[in-house]
C-alpha cells in the first residue's frame, strides 16, 4: 500500500488535494482468477487532453487512461472489464465510449444520462457494448436529480434490457426504499450499499439491505471496495489472514446468501481515496476471503457478471 501523487492530470485541469494517484506497479496476485473472470466494477478517467472532466464535478482526479486499465485487466489476469461512468465526467461518456471502442468486445459500460438522451443516442450506446445506467445518491459526489427524471431515464432503458445501477449511503437506505423498489429493471447495487462495518453483521442497518435483496430478486450487489469500507484498514491483523478483516463478514454474507446476484470488481482508479491507496494485486487476493469455494468465485467472477453484460 503506498502513497503516490505524482501522475498527471492533462488539459489543464488541477486535481483534487490531499486525494491519491491510484498505484502504479501492483503485486501479481496469489489468488488465480478463473478464465473468464470479469472486473465488474473500474472507471477511466480523461485524459483530460481529450476528454474533459466536468464542470459539476466534485472532484478531479489524475488521469486514468483506457490503455493503463486494460493493461491491469492483463496483469490481474482478468479477462473483461465493466466500465461504470464516473460522477468526474458527468453525463459526457465519451471517455467511457472511447474506451469500450478500443477494447475488442472485451469490456460493457455503465453510463449517467439525463433525461435529453435520445432514443438513438441509447442505441448507439447499446451498440457500442452499454448495459446500464448509473443514479448515484452519495451527496458529497453529485448534485440532486429529481427521482422522476431517474424513474423517467429507467422506463426507458428497460426496452433495451439494460439494469440501473444505484450508489448511496447506507443511512439514505429507508428514503430511497419506495424509489428502489420501484425500478422496472434489474437494479445494481455499489459496494454492499456502503454498509458501517463497525456495526454489528446482524445489526438493523446491514439487516435492512439483506431484507432489500432478500425480498427483492432483481436486486444484485457489487461486493466491492473494502478498501472504502474498512475501519480496521490494510493491513492484515494479528490472528486474521485478510487485509480489510472488518469488511470480510458483510461481503461473505452476501456472497453467501445471494451466489447468483453478486459481482467483484476492483474500482481502479480508486478515486477519493486519502488514506491509503490499494495495491490491486493485493485487492484481487482479497477475493477468497469472501467467496471461499471455487463454485461461489465462479459464480462472482465469470458467471454472474457474464450472464448480466454480455448473455
Ligand atoms: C466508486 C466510488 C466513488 C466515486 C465514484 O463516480 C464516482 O465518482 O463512484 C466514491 O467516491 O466513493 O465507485 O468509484
Amino acid at each position: 500500500m503506498i502513497e503516490s501523487t505524482g501522475k498527471p492530470t492533462t488539459g489543464g485541469f488541477s486535481k483534487t488535494p490531499g486525494w491519491l494517484d491510484w498505484f502504479e506497479g501492483p503485486a501479481k496476485p496469489r489468488f488465480v482468477l478463473p478464465a473468464g473472470s470479469v472486473d465488474a466494477h473500474c472507471h477511466v478517467f480523461g485524459p483530460g487532453d481529450n476528454f474533459p472532466y466536468a464542470p459539476e464535478r466534485k472532484y478531479t482526479p489524475c488521469d486514468a487512461s483506457w490503455q493503463q486499465l486494460f493493461a491491469l485487466r492483463d496483469h490481474l489476469g482478468f479477462e473483461k472489464n465493466v466500465i461504470v461512468q464516473a460522477t468526474c465526467h458527468g453525463a459526457d461518456n465519451r471517455a467511457l465510449l472511447h474506451a469500450l471502442a478500443r477494447s475488442e468486445g472485451r469490456a460493457r459500460g455503465v453510463v449517467t444520462v439525463k433525461r435529453s438522451v435520445t432514443d438513438a443516442d441509447l442505441h448507439a450506446m447499446h451498440a457500442a457494448g452499454v448495459r446500464g445506467v448509473r443514479f448515484n445518491f452519495v451527496k458529497r459526489l453529485v448534485d440532486f436529480t429529481p427521482k422522476d427524471e431517474l424513474m423517467e431515464i429507467a422506463q426507458r432503458i428497460k426496452p433495451l434490457g439494460w439494469h440501473v445501477v444505484i450508489y448511496f449511503e447506507a443511512v439514505d437506505l429507508p428514503e430511497l426504499w419506495d424509489f428502489f423498489t420501484g425500478l422496472p429493471t434489474t437494479v445494481v447495487v455499489d459496494h454492499m450499499g456502503r454498509p458501517d462495518v463497525s456495526k454489528p453483521l446482524d445489526g438493523p442497518e446491514f439487516a435492512l439491505f439483506l431484507r432489500f435483496m432478500r425480498e427483492h430478486p432483481n436486486v444484485w450487489s457489487k461486493v466491492t471496495c473494502p478498501e472504502r469500507l474498512s475501519v480496521t484498514g490494510p493491513k492484515a491483523l494479528k490472528g486474521q489472514q485478510a487485509a480489510y478483516a472488518d469488511v470480510v463478514p458483510f461481503a461473505r454474507h452476501v456472497v453467501q446468501q445471494f451466489p447468483d446476484r453478486v459481482l467483484w470488481g476492483t474500482d481502479w482508479p480508486h478515486p477519493n481515496l486519502k488514506d491509503h491507496m490499494p495495491d490491486d494485486g493485493l485487492l484481487v487476493d482479497f477475493i477468497p476471503h469472501i467467496a471461499p469455494t471455487a463454485e461461489l468465485q465462479n459464480k462472482l467472477l465469470v458467471d454472474n457478471p457474464t450472464r448480466l453484460y454480455w448473455g
